[in-house]
């Protein structure tokens, strides 16, 4: 059933950037219900739609059904893909899926727990989590070694990960030739990675990850990515 109508609830972060990139790829129109956090959480009608009082929440429309309502980025990117670009975004087979949520997945958990305290603390000056007071420690050449408790060395590691991937194959997005939603949470944390600040690591990760970095380009040509994720890499 075609959906009618799209509203995206929360104020602009990055994981509301991830369903809004979905959007534009797939040429779609939406609707925004920007409040605050805390002013969607005070929002009873907010919080029995969705109970964790997080965001973003997605609610669509289609003529003659309820309105349907879902949280969790990757579950909202993941379902817009479907409805919206089916075997495009939105892979053509049960195998392409399920890789597809291997690297959504990747993005929510490995790397986002390894780069926040990083991103956050090196190029946004804050603790993490948010609220807590900033710590770096710095090794003898003065580079941060661990910040808010996460080493930067698991950060690259992490990274590599991508590296390896994309070499294999010689892939120019993470499930091949084209974009599919397999490349929406990994581009969102692509773009923190390379405006961490070198000097404050010690690393020039544009000349350590070169596959990860020309992908990083590739998604920047794109007009959606430009426009809902670029942003949230700036310092
Ligand atoms: N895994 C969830 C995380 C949602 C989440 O924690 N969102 C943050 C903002 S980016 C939030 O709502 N924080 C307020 C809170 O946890 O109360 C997702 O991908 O949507």
């Amino acid at each position: 059933m075609a959906l009618s109508r799209i509203v995206v609830y929360g104020p602009t972060t990055s994981r509301v950037g991830k369903i809004l990139w979905t959007v534009g790829e797939a040429g779609a129109q939406y609707e925004r219900d920007e409040r605050s956090i805390a002013a969607l959480k005070a929002d009873s009608e907010y919080m029995r739609i969705q109970p964790k009082g997080t965001v973003p929440t997605l609610v669509c429309e289609m003529a003659g059904a309820p309105p349907f309502v879902v949280n969790e980025s990757n579950s909202a990117v993941a379902y817009l893909a479907s409805k919206l670009s089916p075997g495009g975004l939105y892979p053509a087979t049960a195998e392409g899926v399920a890789n597809a949520w291997q690297w959504l997945e990747w993005g929510e958990s490995s790397v986002a727990a390894s780069q926040s305290p990083v991103w956050f603390g090196l190029v946004k000056r804050g603790g993490y989590p948010p609220g807590t007071p900033l710590r770096v420690e710095r090794g003898p050449d003065g580079h941060a070694s661990v910040v808010n408790d996460k080493s930067v060395a698991a950060l690259l590691r992490v990274w590599s990960t991508l590296e390896r991937h994309l070499a294999s194959d010689g892939r120019t997005f993470v499930q091949g030739d084209r974009l599919t939603m397999a490349d929406v949470t990994v581009g969102v944390h692509a773009n923190r990675l390379f405006h961490i600040p070198p000097d404050a690591i010690g690393v020039d990760v544009r000349a350590s990850m070169p596959r990860t970095h020309d992908y990083y380009q590739r998604l920047c040509e794109r007009v959606p990515y430009r426009a809902h994720v670029l942003p949230f890499g700036m310092p």
